[in-house]
């Protein structure tokens, strides 16, 4: 089992990727899981409640309507896996649903100790539900559940938010084979996306008019002049959301206003931008049903049900393991 990474570790592997993505030739880029600080983590949260943005809002509405109909799809007894845990507002309805059949354990993946413990804090009052969480990569995190589970039980895998959107490329396919390996067949995976939609709609969800989604994209920079003594200067840089045709992407990118240099004394680089030149700090993919049928066999997997909201566009799609 691979061992958890230590503070320092972990601050190491962030100079790294920061300095190998500023001064790599060409496009330049910051892995967007780094948008996810504490600070990063609360801009989220008000990005959730924006009016424009109607991914989570679209998410909540299916699983408030379907959850029994959801659970009710299980082979039991289940053993609930979560990928990433956010606040828990969703997951509790599932959860709840759950525990009216059988007593669950729940365990929320995530390589935040502080979100870790806010679920916990939020869950806690379900009847029933056993909560332990691994402060793990998700792969990582997913094998430690499954090698612990009892014999007879399977595993339901919750992947929702559409964050395998914000995998790249052929990033997102592979990472649900590498899940699948991880599963026996006849286990499951609740797996939210979100779907193609008109370019000015989702526009208007990742570049807000007051500005919460560009605050959450600067404060990547924020966070390595806190993090690693950088030297950004906020106010030349800007926050742009274009729609890629091609790859069928939202990317938040963050330009450079002027001819500058800034130095990053823990990556021990200084990165020079051009005028108008951009670092692409995050990809989110839209989906297409095709695409979703796709993705499912060549990951493994054989689609169970869908459902569908269709006012925003988004499904939450329940797959089982071949
Ligand atoms: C977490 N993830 C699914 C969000 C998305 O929509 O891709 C992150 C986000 N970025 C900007 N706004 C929201």
């Amino acid at each position: 089992m691979p061992a958890q990474l230590t503070p320092a570790a972990l601050a190491r592997q962030f100079a790294l990727e920061v300095s190998a993505g500023l001064i790599k030739p060409g496009q330049k880029e910051l892995p967007s899981k780094y948008l996810y600080d504490s600070v990063g983590s609360a801009l989220f949260e008000v990005i959730c409640a924006l009016p424009e943005y109607g991914l989570t809002r679209a998410e909540e509405r299916l699983l408030q309507l379907h959850a029994k109909e959801i659970v009710d799809q299980l082979p039991r007894p289940v053993v609930v896996a979560e990928l990433g845990s956010g606040t828990g507002r969703k997951t509790r309805l599932l959860l709840e649903a759950l525990s009216r059949w059988q007593s669950t354990w729940y365990h929320p993946i995530e390589i935040s100790p502080s979100a870790l413990a806010v679920l916990r804090r939020e869950l806690r009052d379900i009847n029933s539900i056993s909560i332990v969480g691994f402060e793990r990569e998700y792969l990582d995190g997913l094998r430690e559940v499954a090698a612990r589970r009892a014999l007879g039980e399977h595993l339901l895998v919750l992947f929702l938010g559409s964050t395998i959107g914000n995998f790249d490329g052929a990033a997102g396919s592979d990472f649900l084979r590498g899940l699948r390996e991880i599963l026996q067949p006849g286990d499951s995976l609740l797996l939210g996306t979100d779907m193609l939609k008109s370019v000015h709609t989702l526009i208007s969800a990742y570049d807000d008019p007051i500005g919460v989604t560009a605050a959450f994209n600067l404060n990547l920079l924020a966070r390595i002049n806190r993090e690693l003594g950088a030297d950004f200067n906020l106010q030349q840089f800007t926050h742009h959301a274009i729609f890629n045709e091609e790859t069928r992407s939202v990317e938040m990118h963050l330009r450079s206003r002027t001819r500058q240099n800034v130095a990053i004394p823990a990556a021990s680089i200084s990165a020079h931008f051009d005028k108008d030149e951009t670092i692409w700090t995050e990809s989110s993919h839209k989906y297409s049903q095709d695409e979703l049928v796709g993705l499912a066999q060549h990951g493994g997997f054989r689609r169970q049900a869908q459902w569908m909201d269709r006012s925003w566009g988004f499904a939450d799609n329940l797959w089982i393991a071949k």
